[in-house]
């Protein structure tokens, strides 16, 4: 843990003991009432070092995403050594308190160990043999406890005017392992994913495609182009997961959101919301009471647009405001020193407005 992060700790037994949390039903509670699943991502130095957050995330979810431990530069460090510890170790806890693990993410051009980018530039059969070793370890390992797998991650590519443009008009996003393999490697990892653990939920999982902007239509667009392009050539895919890094200030419109759900949908794919937070507008609101109404309207149009278009399974990305990569990434955190208050819970783990819209969300 960071030094910056420890003084939080002091918190931590007060929120424990206090009695805003600890009342009434969960949200997996809820959630489960209603057929569906509440999830967070956790990490799991987070959930040994922070008890009471351990125990939050104990009571609220029953659907864990390992936030790190299960890339690849915390799977394979080292070429060929696997370590597959971290990971365990939130499967253990997930199994201590009844809850479900999915998988994050066996394909992925970011969280890339040192040696693996060299590596792939060693030639496609070198670059192939590296994929199929990863992620026939990797599916053998988890074949018991994990059912749900990010096979491909962050694989569109972004259109002009999104935040992060790609130098390319093609569907697929430039990285190392399009550069390796060509644009088969979406189908090859998918095939091989099945092969070796054929019942497994295959789930390609993408961000940028929930808002009412051009580029965000454009990225819809392609995404249901390569999902459509895999499903003609019969490659195996299941679920399309949606990450939901909301930004305030982008335009959100159901309608738009639903038709491409429903697309989706009708190409037999369910649907899942992966790594929800939301990020706030440049301009606050005076007062964190309003900020955090906003936070919560904003959230709950988004989710009952989902829920109307057949999402069941929703996941955010932490549950707190005190472990979010909204304030502690550098680039994403906000720079009028204000932290981003885009998670159900604040920092000292009260529940906000976000949580009850949750709550409310899953009581119907
Ligand atoms: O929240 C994660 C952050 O702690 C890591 O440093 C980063 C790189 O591994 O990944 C962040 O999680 C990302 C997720 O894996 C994929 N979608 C975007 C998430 C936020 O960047």
């Amino acid at each position: 843990m960071s030094l910056a992060r420890r003084p939080l700790l002091a918190l931590a037994g007060a929120a424990l003991a206090g009695p805003t949390w600890a009342q009434g039903p969960g949200l997996r509670q809820l959630a489960r009432a209603r057929g569906m699943s509440f999830g967070t991502a956790v990490r799991g130095q987070v959930l040994q070092d922070d008890p009471a957050l351990a125990a939050l995330v104990a009571r609220e979810a029953d659907l864990l995403v390992p936030e790190w431990e299960g890339k690849w530069d915390s799977l394979q460090p080292e070429r060929g050594r696997f370590n597959f510890e971290p990971l365990r170790q939130i499967i253990r806890f997930a199994q201590a308190h009844n809850q479900r693990v999915r998988g994050h993410a066996l394909l992925w051009h970011v969280a890339m160990p040192p040696w693996l980018a060299p590596a792939l530039r060693e030639g496609a059969s070198q670059a192939n043999a590296i994929l199929e070793e990863h992620i026939t370890t990797v599916l053998r390992e988890t074949r018991e406890t994990i059912r749900d797998w990010d096979v491909l991650n962050e694989i569109i590519s972004n259109p002009p005017g999104s935040d992060n443009p790609d130098p390319t008009d093609g569907d697929l996003r430039p990285t190392p392992w399009l550069a390796a393999l060509g644009p088969g490697y979406a189908e090859r990892a998918l095939r091989l994913a099945r092969q070796v653990d054929p019942t497994l939920r295959l789930t390609l999982n993408d961000y940028g495609v929930e808002a009412d902007t051009p580029w965000a239509a454009a990225k819809r667009a392609r995404l249901l182009r390569v999902v459509r392009g895999l499903i003609d050539r019969r490659c195996p895919l299941d679920a399309i997961g949606i990450q939901a890094h909301l930004q305030m200030r982008e335009p959100f419109r159901a309608e738009p959101f639903i038709a491409f759900l429903r697309e989706l949908r009708g190409l037999g794919l369910a649907i899942l919301i992966t790594e929800l937070d939301v990020r706030e507008p440049d301009q606050l609101a005076p007062s964190l009471a309003e900020r955090d109404a906003a936070v919560a309207e904003y959230a709950g149009a988004f989710l009952d647009a989902a829920i109307a278009g057949g999402v069941r399974t929703i996941l955010t990305w932490g549950l707190t405001d005190r472990d979010s990569w909204l304030v502690q990434e550098p680039g994403v955190a906000r720079r009028d020193g204000q932290l981003h208050r885009g998670l159900p819970f604040d920092a000292e783990l009260r529940p906000k407005p976000f949580r009850a819209r949750l709550a409310r969300i899953f009581a119907g």
